[in-house]
């Protein structure tokens, strides 16, 4: 396709063509870890996706590789800027605000594809999940993070995985913090295909393409049909992203993301199992 860009960021990189909207995270130096103006940005963005009555599909993927030859779609918060209750925006006020871009990718009338390269671990994880569908290169490596790094996502990252996965595989993946690769990915249910990596915007495109030759109307009431079915999590969302601030103010909690800066294995043993 000849993609145009449709609006300059500094995050992020914003395409159009022939009804496809292409936004990709663009730090590969941080595997496109996220900091609050990389949200802000892709807020933007996808709401003029959404705006914008000629756009169908969004693509949603990682710029990349990075110059050590490795990929990412997304490695989630940046834990540099991980102050005292969340990530520290340019004026050290600290925000959860991927909670407002999953909120948004679900409720917009439009399909959004996931094009997954290497890595997408922790809040990056959420990201595609969220996403209406998800195709993944052979390179994909998938998981969550969180009670590593001291963090958690309670909201649509535990609810709606387990919709998509099962209980038991949600929390293993919670629990235990291991890493999928692309093909364990596509038999717990977790992508919709696994495709060689030269191949990963040409099958989005594709889908996106057999998408835009049906029915907006239709597909619009679709999304929010299978969206309904999950609404109480949207709730459970609000709740979790409080928790999630205030674990952020523990010392347990920054033990995490302080092992994580230092290249060490965090040290829980000091923090009780409490009944
Ligand atoms: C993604 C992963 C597994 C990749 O490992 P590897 O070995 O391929 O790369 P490396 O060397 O770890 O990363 C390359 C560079 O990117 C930085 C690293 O620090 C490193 O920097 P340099 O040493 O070259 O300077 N980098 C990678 N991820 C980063 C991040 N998230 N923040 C800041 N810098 C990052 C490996 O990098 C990894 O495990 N990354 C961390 C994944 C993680 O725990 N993410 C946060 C989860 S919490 C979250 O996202 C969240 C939430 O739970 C709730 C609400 C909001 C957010």
């Amino acid at each position: 396709l000849n993609w145009q860009t449709a609006k300059t960021y500094e995050d992020v990189l914003y395409y159009k063509a022939e009804g496809i909207a292409k936004i990709a995270i663009n730090r590969p130096q941080k595997r496109n870890a996220f900091r609050p103006k990389t949200i802000s940005e892709l807020c933007d963005a996808f709401c003029d996706a959404r705006e914008d009555t000629t756009i169908g599909v969004v693509l949603f993927t990682g710029a990349g590789p990075h110059t050590d030859g490795r990929y990412a779609f997304c490695s989630g918060g940046d834990q540099s800027v991980r102050g005292h209750g969340g990530y520290l925006d340019d004026a050290g006020i600290p925000r959860l605000n991927v909670l407002d871009l999953q909120r948004l990718i679900r409720s917009m009338p439009k399909v959004v594809i996931a094009l997954v390269a290497g890595y997408a671990i922790g809040g990056g994880h959420v990201l595609h999940l969220i996403c209406d569908l998800t195709i993944a290169a052979e390179n994909a490596i998938f998981g969550q993070s969180g009670p590593k790094v001291g963090s958690f996502d309670g909201g649509f990252g535990a609810s709606y995985l387990a919709r998509v996965v099962g209980q038991k595989k949600a929390r293993e993946i919670w629990f235990l913090c291991r890493q999928y690769n692309a093909q364990q990915a596509l038999d717990m249910g977790l992508v919709n295909t696994v495709v060689p990596i030269e191949q990963l915007e040409a099958e989005g495109v594709q889908w996106a393409q057999e998408i835009l030759e049906k029915s907006p109307t239709a597909i619009r009431c679709l999304k929010a049909a299978f969206n309904a079915d999950c609404d109480g999590q949207a709730g459970l969302q609000e709740l979790a992203g409080n928790a999630t601030l205030l674990y952020y103010m523990t010392e347990e909690g920054k033990e995490g993301k302080q092992a994580f800066l230092e290249k060490r294995p965090p040290n829980f043993r000091d923090f009780p199992w409490l009944p």
